[in-house]
């Protein structure tokens, strides 16, 4: 029998936790967090964010609803048929799925880049590094020529031809005026957040209610299986999501508390 109680604590290395944990999911996210500030990676209030994400989880079911599969493979399509699609990574992103986001990149041939509301040079150098050693090819944000309009924080300062210039952009775990500033911008904003009452998710085109653990491997799996659809088919995909819905049915889900 296994002692779950003695590998709650302080693993070393996640492989330590074992994979038939009933809390498996979520004691593996805050290992990666707390590594990703020790690395320099994560900032500290990220530890915050991660807190606030895991309590929605809770509540969801630590499981994708069929509403974020449906959103997931929305996403999947847009990012497909984009012409400038570009990823933007966060130091939460960067600690809990920088292999995932890179694999999402070589899916969808989109760009990735660290854009950062407590941006330091460091941070960012720590991040682009990372996710370089995580199999990116090549990062975007450290240049930040361009700013996005609007926007009175660090999180505005963006490359020329990365996000300034994307379609569409995939803005994960951040809750923020940034998501709204995008959507002034004409872009198409693909969100994951665990709290659909976010700012982010509530502006955006495709809300992703769901883990980011779960959400980026899914909607890479729908970009493989998609890679090969025409055109008709991804705007099809597109025009069958319901935002609203989505952003209800989980609603619903946390508030009924149906686990
Ligand atoms: O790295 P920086 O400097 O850019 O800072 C990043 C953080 C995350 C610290 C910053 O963006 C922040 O403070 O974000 P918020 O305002 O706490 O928003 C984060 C959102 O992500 C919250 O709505 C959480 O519910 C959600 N969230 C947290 N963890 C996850 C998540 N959503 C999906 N998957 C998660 N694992």
């Amino acid at each position: 029998m296994t002692d779950y109680d003695s590998v709650s604590a302080d693993v070393e290395d996640e492989e330590e936790i074992p994979a038939d944990h009933p809390r498996y999911q979520d004691l593996l996210t805050r290992h990666r967090i707390e590594r990703g500030v020790e690395k320099g990676i994560t900032h500290l209030q990220g530890m915050h964010a991660e807190g606030r994400g895991s309590a929605f989880d809770y509540l969801l079911g630590e499981e994708t609803i069929p509403s974020a599969d449906a959103a997931e493979r929305a996403a999947a399509a847009h990012l497909l048929l984009a012409d400038r699609p570009v990823l933007s990574i966060n130091g939460n992103v960067a600690a809990l799925v920088p292999g995932e986001m890179a694999e999402l990149a070589d899916a969808t041939g989109a760009d990735l880049e660290v854009n950062l509301f407590n941006r330091t040079p460091e941070r960012i150098e720590a991040i682009a590094d990372h996710l370089r050693d995580h199999g990116a090819d090549d990062v975007k944000g450290l240049e930040a020529d361009a700013r996005i309009p609007n926007l009175d924080h660090q999180r505005a300062k963006v490359d020329a031809d990365g996000i300034y210039a994307a379609d569409v952009v995939l803005v994960p775990l951040e809750d923020g005026d940034r998501a709204e500033a995008l959507d002034e911008m004409d872009k198409t904003e693909i969100v994951i957040d665990l709290n659909p009452l976010s700012r982010s998710p509530q502006v955006a085109d495709v809300p992703i209610v769901d883990n980011i653990i779960r959400a980026v491997p899914n909607m890479t799996d729908h970009a493989r299986e998609l890679a090969d659809a025409d055109e008709a088919t991804l705007r099809a995909i597109i025009e069958d999501f319901d935002r609203e819905r989505a952003l209800e049915d989980a609603e619903k889900r946390i508030r009924s508390g149906d686990l």
